[in-house]
Formats: structure tokens, C-alpha cells, sequence
């Protein structure tokens, strides 16, 4: 339960893709994974609180302000890709899944 890279260093204000994949072999109910890049400031824990509620949207809270780009809920196997664009600074990263941000979390770094 743990992402492979924990800092991703990117180019400021150039298009980003990132692509997660769930190398694990349990099912997506019990231990699903994805990527979701917080805005910067966002609070880590109180957002990993709130999208701990939204067990229907897959642990993404619609319309929240701290997100700024997300990856669907994957289940073993399964892979998204998604595309962003940052200025610099640094972003925090977690898995939203319930009880896996504090293993999974990361940054990242654009310059
Ligand atoms: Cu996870």
C-alpha cells in the first residue's frame, strides 16, 4: 500500500501526464487507489476526513476547492491517466481511499 514515487518533480506551467496503476491484487471494495493532487495549502487530513464520507463517489468529494486533479478509484489492475498543469510551488498527493493517505501520500514539486 504504497505509491512508487513520493515526489514527482515536474516543469512549471507545462502539461503534465501522469498515469496510476494498481499493481495490487485485492479488490477495489477492500483496497482501491488512486491519485489526487490537492491544491496548494489544502489541508491533508481534513480533506482524507471529508472524501472519507463519499464512499459513492469514490472517496472524491464533488466540487471540492482543495482538489485539483483526480484519478478514478482503481481496482487491481486497473490504470487511469490524467493530465495537469501547475505553477510552481509544491503540491501534496494522497490516495483517497479510507485509511491510506497517511501511507500514501507524496509531492508534487514543480519548477
Ligand atoms: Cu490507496
Amino acid at each position: 500500500m504504497k505509491y512508487d514515487l513520493t515526489e514527482i518533480k515536474v516543469k512549471a506551467g507545462e502539461e503534465v501526464t501522469l498515469t496510476l496503476k494498481n499493481a495490487g491484487t485485492m479488490a477495489k471494495e477492500a483496497m482501491g487507489h488512486n491519485f489526487v493532487l490537492l491544491a496548494q495549502g489544502a489541508d491533508v487530513a481534513a480533506f482524507a476526513t471529508e472524501a472519507m464520507a463519499n464512499k459513492a463517489s469514490d472517496y472524491i468529494p464533488t466540487g471540492s476547492k482543495a482538489i485539483l486533479v483526480h484519478t478514478k478509484l482503481l481496482g487491481p489492475g486497473e490504470s487511469d491517466t490524467i493530465t495537469f498543469t501547475v505553477p510552481a510551488g509544491e503540491y501534496e498527493f494522497i490516495c483517497s481511499f479510507p485509511g491510506h493517505y497517511g501511507m500514501m501520500r507524496g509531492k508534487v514539486i514543480a519548477e
